[in-house]
C-alpha cells in the first residue's frame, strides 16, 4: 500500500514543462507547441501528437473546447479560454461601454437557470454600483441567438439556484435588451448561447442609467409624485428654462427602444393644473445624453391654483426617440422648486 502511495505522488509531481509560458523565439520546451493564438506555450502535442500547425493523419477535427489540453480541431492549439469564460472571471462592466467576445473559446458551464435553452456557451460579467440605479443592457450586432441572465445583487459566484431577469428575442429578433433596477453592491450578468451554439461574436453593450427612477409605459399614462422625496440629478440645461442650473430635486421616467426605431412622447404637468404644486421642468434625454426635447413653461397649459396668474406648467410634444438605447423622461423644477406632481405621457 505504501508503495502504491508513492507511486502517485511520483505520477502527480514528475516535473515537466509549464503551460502558458510565453513562446521563446516560436519554440516551446519539452513537447509543448507555440500557440499562435496567445504566443504561449500550450499542452497539445501530448495529448494527440500533433505537432505545432500541422493535422496530422488520424486525427479527425471537431469543435474545439477551449482550455482542455485537447486539440479537438487539429491544427496543434489548444486554444486558452477567454477570461470571463467562468464565474471566478467576470468582466466589470460598472464603467458601461461595449464588450466583444469570441464566443469559441468559451466554454457552456453556467446553468440555464430556466431561462432560454440548455446548451451554447456562456460569458460572465460583474457590475458594482454605489446605490441602486437602473441599468440598461443589449446585445444587437452579436452574431448568434443570445439569452441575458442578469441577477441582481448576486456575484457571480453566488448565483447558484438564484432566479434571474432573463431576456432574449428581443425586439422581434434574435439578440437581448433589458433595463431595471440594481441594488447597491455587485450584480452578476450572464450572456448565454441559446440550444446547442458553439459559435459566434458577442456583442454586449451596458449603459448606466445613472438614476434610479419609473419605468415608462407605453401609450397613454398617467403618474403621481412628489419630486421633494427624490435627489438632485440632473437639471434642465443650458438650452433650457433659461440655463436654470439649480439643485431641484427630480423625478426620472425611463424606458427602451429597439434598433431601428423611433418612438414619439408626449408629456404633460398640466393636464390637472390641480395636482401639480410646483413650478416644473421636463426634459427627455437619452442616457447621458442632451436634451431631445426640453419645456419649463407651456402657454397652453391651465395656471396653477397657487399661482393664478401666471401658466408654469410644462409639455413636450411629439419628441422622437431613435433606438436603440436607455431614454429618460425628467420632471425637474425650475430654480430649486419641488413639489406634488401628476404627470401624463403618450409614448408610441
Ligand atoms: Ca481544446
Ligand atoms: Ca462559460
Ligand atoms: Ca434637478
Ligand atoms: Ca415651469
Amino acid at each position: 500500500m505504501r508503495l502504491v502511495v508513492v507511486a502517485m505522488l511520483v505520477g502527480c509531481y514528475a516535473p515537466h514543462p509549464q503551460t502558458g509560458a510565453p513562446c521563446g523565439d516560436g519554440a516551446c520546451p519539452g513537447d509543448l507547441v507555440c500557440s499562435p493564438a496567445t504566443n504561449t506555450c500550450e499542452l497539445s502535442s501530448t495529448i494527440d501528437g500533433a505537432v505545432d500547425g500541422m493535422v496530422i493523419d488520424g486525427c479527425t477535427p471537431q469543435a474545439e473546447i477551449c482550455g482542455d489540453g485537447i486539440d479537438q480541431d487539429c491544427d496543434g492549439v489548444d486554444p486558452v479560454c477567454v477570461a470571463n469564460d467562468g464565474a471566478d472571471g467576470a468582466i466589470d462592466v460598472s464603467a458601461g461601454g461595449t464588450f466583444t467576445v469570441d464566443m469559441r473559446y468559451a466554454n457552456d458551464d453556467a446553468s440555464d437557470a430556466d431561462c432560454g435553452g440548455i446548451g451554447g456557451r456562456d460569458v460572465f460579467y460583474k457590475i458594482v454600483l454605489p446605490a441602486q440605479e437602473i441599468v440598461y443592457a443589449d446585445t444587437f450586432g452579436s452574431d448568434f441567438r443570445t439569452v441575458v441572465r442578469v441577477f441582481p445583487g448576486k456575484a457571480c459566484s453566488a448565483i447558484a439556484g438564484a432566479s434571474p431577469v432573463c431576456n432574449h428575442d428581443a425586439c422581434g429578433g434574435a439578440q437581448s435588451q433589458l433595463a431595471g433596477p440594481l441594488p447597491a453592491g455587485t450584480s452578476c450578468i450572464v450572456v448565454d448561447q441559446d440550444a446547442a451554439a458553439i459559435t459566434g461574436m458577442l456583442t454586449l453593450r451596458v449603459t448606466r442609467g445613472g438614476r434610479d427612477g419609473a419605468s415608462l409605459g407605453s401609450n397613454m399614462q398617467t403618474y403621481t409624485g412628489n419630486s421633494c422625496t427624490g435627489t438632485n440629478v440632473t437639471n434642465p440645461g443650458t438650452s433650457c428654462a433659461g440655463g436654470d442650473t439649480s439643485t431641484a430635486e427630480d423625478a426620472g421616467y425611463y424606458f427602451t427602444v429597439c434598433p431601428a426605431q423611433t418612438l414619439k412622447l408626449d408629456a404633460s404637468t398640466c393636464v390637472d393644473a390641480t395636482m401639480t404644486a410646483f413650478d416644473t421642468v421636463i426634459y427627455l434625454r437619452k442616457a447621458g445624453g442632451n436634451n431631445l426635447g426640453c419645456n419649463d413653461d407651456a402657454t397652453t397649459c391651465t395656471a396653477r391654483p397657487a399661482r393664478p396668474t401666471h401658466a408654469d406648467g410644462s409639455i413636450l410634444t411629439n419628441v422622437a426617440s431613435v433606438g436603440p438605447g436607455l431614454f429618460w423622461l425628467t420632471v425637474d423644477g425650475y430654480s430649486g422648486a419641488c413639489g406634488a406632481f401628476r404627470v401624463d405621457t403618450n409614448l408610441r
